[in-house]
């Protein structure tokens, strides 16, 4: 047991409380008929909490956690804070990258074992805590071996060692239980076009997925395998651009019914999009698996993974994300990070507090909205015209037989408004 959050008592569910609580959040509040637990599925993420110095491109770390240091001692003592900080939170999940449990070795073997040695540590506690393992993935980004890329380099030996890390990442994934495995293409794409081979990096990249895939199978996993959309940062270009750019890929590569997407707040409004639209059109391609709920500064454009703290925006995510049925084995992902002067230990367990509680609230705006039907019937009465038969035959017939019926019955469409506003006042009685 350390003495890292000095005996802090775990969280319970006080909408009065003065101190840090959870003042929304009641996991065991029933909704739809399921507990809010099993709706939200929070998770936290290890390398924000965990193995985040505090670091800007202005300046080095600012946070002082007694187990930073690249020593197996010090990664030892980073797991126990992380399952204390569990055990006050009582999320049922979190989520981890190799290079945020272990020390780098030597040569390939030596972090391996290295890595393995950690698993087996959260495998025992993992016996004892109720906390289980969203997702794993492999940190193909950090290190400067990757800096042109991991399944993508021009270098082939680049591509080996990210293939065997990968392996590894997922094998251990599969040994804890976890529900899924992610691949963010951290530096998947090009800085420049004039040194890149577009055509040969996607085809690598196809060829990588399709192995993992494969490997999946081999070894009986049977969570989700998922690809997180980025746009760019840290690339200029990343080849997971969005969810429609991923969708492509997929299709090219025959993986549509084998990969979904793990969709980001704050990568969506990077690539242009809302997060609801994002959520909405992978939910409508069938490749909707979970999400990381966290947003970026709409001032300076970057990804600056902050927590949650916009309700009406939750609750549009959410309203898609109970459209597509809810989490199958997907989750609600913290992929956030404090600010960099939030140094005190209760900023970690405020920081999560906080977003849970604007999750909850957003969650049950959507729940009401989807349950009262007022959206959904409005949406279907502006496509009510689509239920006449000869409206429907169009979609089987051709332009000929369009042409003669539209001037045969003197077709002639009448504008009909959208009902933007009324839509967005309804929306707001909710939120
Ligand atoms: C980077 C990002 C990653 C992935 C996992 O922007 O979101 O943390 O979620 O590699
Ligand atoms: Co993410």
């Amino acid at each position: 047991m350390s003495d890292f959050f000095k005996g802090m008592e775990p969280l319970r569910h006080d909408p009065e409380a003065k101190g840090v609580a959870f003042r929304s959040y009641d996991p065991d509040e029933v909704l739809m008929g399921k507990r809010m637990e099993d709706h939200l599925r929070f998770a936290v993420a290890y390398w924000h909490s965990f193995a985040w110095p505090g670091g800007d491109p202005f300046g080095g770390q600012t946070f002082e956690r007694p187990w930073f240091g690249d020593t197996m001692e010090a990664a030892r003592l980073k797991a126990d804070v992380a399952f204390e900080m569990f055990e006050i939170l009582g999320q049922p999940y979190f989520c981890f990258h190799d290079a945020d449990i272990r020390p780098e070795g030597a040569d390939f073997a030596e972090s391996r074992r290295n890595f393995e040695e950690i698993i087996d540590l959260f495998e025992q506690k993992m016996e004892t805590s109720r906390t289980r393992l969203l997702w794993g993935t492999a940190n193909l980004f950090s290190h400067r071996r990757f800096m042109a890329g991991a399944a993508t380099n021009p270098d082939p030996d680049v591509f080996a060692w990210s293939a065997a890390t990968v392996k590894t990442c997922l094998e251990a994934t599969h040994r804890l239980g976890g529900e899924n495995y992610v691949l963010w293409g951290g530096r998947e794409g090009y800085e420049t076009l004039l040194n890149t081979d577009m055509g040969r990096e996607r085809e690598q990249a196809g060829r990588f997925l399709n192995m993992v895939v494969e490997h999946a199978r081999k070894i009986g996993f049977t969570g989700s395998i998922l690809i997180e959309p980025k746009p760019q940062e840290p690339t200029k270009h990343q080849y997971d651009y969005d969810v429609a750019t991923i969708y492509g890929f997929l299709k090219d590569f025959g993986l549509e019914d084998e990969v979904k997407v793990n969709i980001e707040q704050g990568h969506a409004i990077l690539a242009g999009h809302s997060f609801e639209h994002e959520l909405a059109l992978a939910r409508e391609l069938g490749i909707f698996g979970s999400i990381d709920m966290n947003r970026n500064d709409y001032q300076s454009g970057w990804d600056t993974d902050q927590f949650p703290n916009n309700v009406p925006e939750v609750a549009l995510a959410y309203y898609e994300v109970l459209k597509a049925g809810g989490f199958d084995t997907g989750g609600t992902n913290f992929d956030a990070r404090l600010r960099r002067q939030s140094l005190n230990p209760e900023d970690l367990i405020a920081a999560h507090a906080g977003a849970m509680d604007v999750c909850a609230r957003g969650f049950k705006a959507a729940a009401a909205m989807l349950e009262d039907g007022v959206l959904e019937e409005m949406r279907h009465a502006r496509y009510a015209g689509w239920e006449a038969p000869e409206a429907k035959a169009m979609l089987t017939s051709d332009l000929d037989s369009i042409a003669q019926r539209v001037e045969a019955e003197g077709i002639n469409p009448v504008p009909r408004s959208g009902r933007q506003e009324i839509l967005e006042n309804i929306v707001n009685h909710y939120v």
